[in-house]
């Protein structure tokens, strides 16, 4: 569908080569593109941690772009929700027929299995890499960067694609955009389910497609089997940690300890739960900068354009960080293998803000919304968490389901997944409703969700674009 190639190569050069430089580079190449990226490390460093890829992220890494994620991705079955100590609250079963409306499914994938496919792919398409080139400053009139080693580079198009603490968005937002370390840190580690083989508890654990999830006091657990089921990977959610704790943390990737450095007490946790960080030998800590949501992502000459963390910096370790990367990726590819003209470039990229700037805010509001529910400390809060969880969703007991509780827990998840498709959000109320009616077996639904759910904050219908 995308393999077309532009009227006009243009020289592009990448800032960042993470998720977001790949899969840029890889779609921007792919589209007839000649394209460079600039990685400040020495490229080897792979993360250790899981990415969850909603249906839509999945479709295009495996539709659009052809990946065979077969031997490494871990298709999730379902949702299930517990108590800190372990008692089961609730699960929500992904069901066939609602995965087959979004044409893909929720899988988990290591994002060092994600890094190193795209890489192949991008290397494929003749992307040239340079790493060890860390950009220093760029320059949006002139359009170019230069490197801390003093080399500059001119370019038709800037791509920044340099994360969380990105340079290139202070050249295109005109200032330096500043943030504050908000209380939450997020730790991710992965243990290799070999290890996880000789305990009865935890070998049920090693089998499923199960999105484990635990909600303890300002803290949300969750964890997945990763690698093709060879890794477990897990994510502590912390919200509230104190300032001087953080001080030693950064929004990097980069460094690790073991778990007793972080001095957590999991003893009133699920035995699981315990068993499970007691096998973990490296963990990753990673905290939220909170920043202003930009209004732009590109600057006002146009020539430069910032994707992925760098445009809009997603609570680490969240639901959707790397699905609207990819997005991001794609949306730029598409819509540069139509250029025929360089001076369409501005226009294009203006394009590309209007379809991916309502998207993107979006996300990144639902993302801190989301993990500061599921991180609730103890309270009023809380509480309504989990009576609306046990309500919604204890198997069952879908008969006492209510319209204004399952859009409350339901309706703005659907929005992320059904990004662009009212025609498919239709539907997939449509089945959502018959499978919930199936499991009251057999008993019709007295309230069967009919809602409609607002696709305007998703942004321009993209028709005329794919
Ligand atoms: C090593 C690593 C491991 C990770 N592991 C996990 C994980 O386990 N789980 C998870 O959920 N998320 C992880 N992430 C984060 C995840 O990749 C992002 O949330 C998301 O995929 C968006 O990625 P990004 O490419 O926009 O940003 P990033 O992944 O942050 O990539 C930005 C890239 O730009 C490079 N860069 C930055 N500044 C410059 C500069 N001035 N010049 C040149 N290059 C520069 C960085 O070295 C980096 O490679 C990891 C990120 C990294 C970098
Ligand atoms: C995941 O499910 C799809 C079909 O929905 C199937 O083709 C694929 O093989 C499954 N992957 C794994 C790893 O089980
Ligand atoms: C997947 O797990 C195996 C077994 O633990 C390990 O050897 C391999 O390095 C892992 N893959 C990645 C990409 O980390
Ligand atoms: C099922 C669905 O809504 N898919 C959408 C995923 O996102 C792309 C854009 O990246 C849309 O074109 C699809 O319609």
């Amino acid at each position: 569908m995308n393999s077309a190639k532009a009227e006009v190569s243009l020289r592009i050069v990448i800032v960042g080569g993470g998720i977001a430089g790949l899969a840029t580079a890889f779609t921007l190449a792919r589209g007839g593109h000649s394209v460079t990226v600039l990685e400040r490390t020495d490229g080897s460093a792979r993360g250790e941690g899981g990415l969850r890829s909603p249906p839509n992220m999945t479709r295009i890494l495996s539709r659009s772009w052809g990946l065979d994620l077969a031997k490494v991705a871990v298709n999730c079955s379902q949702f299930v929700f517990n108590s800190a100590d372990g008692e089961l609250m609730g699960l929500v079963q992904l069901h066939e027929d609602f995965l087959v409306d979004l044409m893909a499914n929720f899988v988990f994938l290591k994002h060092g299995d994600l890094h190193t496919m795209l890489l192949d792919l991008a290397k494929r398409e003749g992307v040239e890499f340079r790493y060890n080139a860390a950009v220093q400053s760029v320059d949006c009139d002139a359009v170019s960067v230069t490197l801390e080693s003093g080399e500059r580079l001119d370019a038709d198009l800037v791509v920044g694609a340099d994360g969380p603490a990105s340079l290139v968005r202070d050249a295109v937002v005109g200032e330096k955009v500043t943030g504050y370390k908000d209380g939450h840190l997020s730790l991710t580690l992965a243990i290799p389910t070999q290890l996880m083989e000789d305990d009865e508890e935890l070998r049920s654990l090693t089998k499923d497609g199960n999105w484990w999830v635990w909600l303890g006091p300002s803290t949300l657990i969750h964890g997945s089997l990763i690698n093709g089921t060879k890794e477990f990977s897990m994510v502590i959610a912390l919200q509230g940690v104190p300032q001087e704790t953080l001080e030693q943390y950064d929004e990097s990737w980069e460094k690790s300890y073991p778990i007793e450095h972080f001095g957590i007490d999991f003893t009133t946790f699920d035995s699981r739960v315990q068993k499970l960080v007691k096998l973990a030998r490296n963990v990753t800590p990673t905290v939220h900068i909170r920043r202003p949501i930009l209004e732009s992502s590109a600057c006002e000459q146009a020539r430069i354009v910032i994707v992925g963390d760098a445009a809009h910096p997603l609570v680490p370790a969240g639901q959707h960080n790397a699905g609207i990367t990819i997005e991001d990726a794609e949306t730029l590819g598409a819509l540069f293998s139509r250029i025929q003209h360089r001076d369409q470039i501005s226009r294009l990229l203006a394009a590309y803000e209007e379809i991916r700037q309502p998207r993107c805010n979006y996300a990144q509001d639902w993302e801190l919304r989301k993990r500061i529910m599921m991180s609730a400390p103890t309270g009023p809060e809380q509480k309504a968490r989990d009576a609306g969880i046990r309500r919604m969703m204890l198997y069952n007991d879908w008969t006492h389901i209510d319209e204004t509780r399952f859009r409350e827990m339901w309706g703005d998840e659907m929005e992320m997944f059904s990004y662009f498709s009212t025609e498919v959000v239709a539907d997939w109320w449509t089945k959502w409703g018959s499978l919930l009616a199936r499991n009251t077996d057999k008993e019709e639904m007295p309230t069967r969700p009919s809602l409609e759910v607002s696709v305007s904050s998703s942004g321009p219908r993209s028709t005329c674009v794919y």
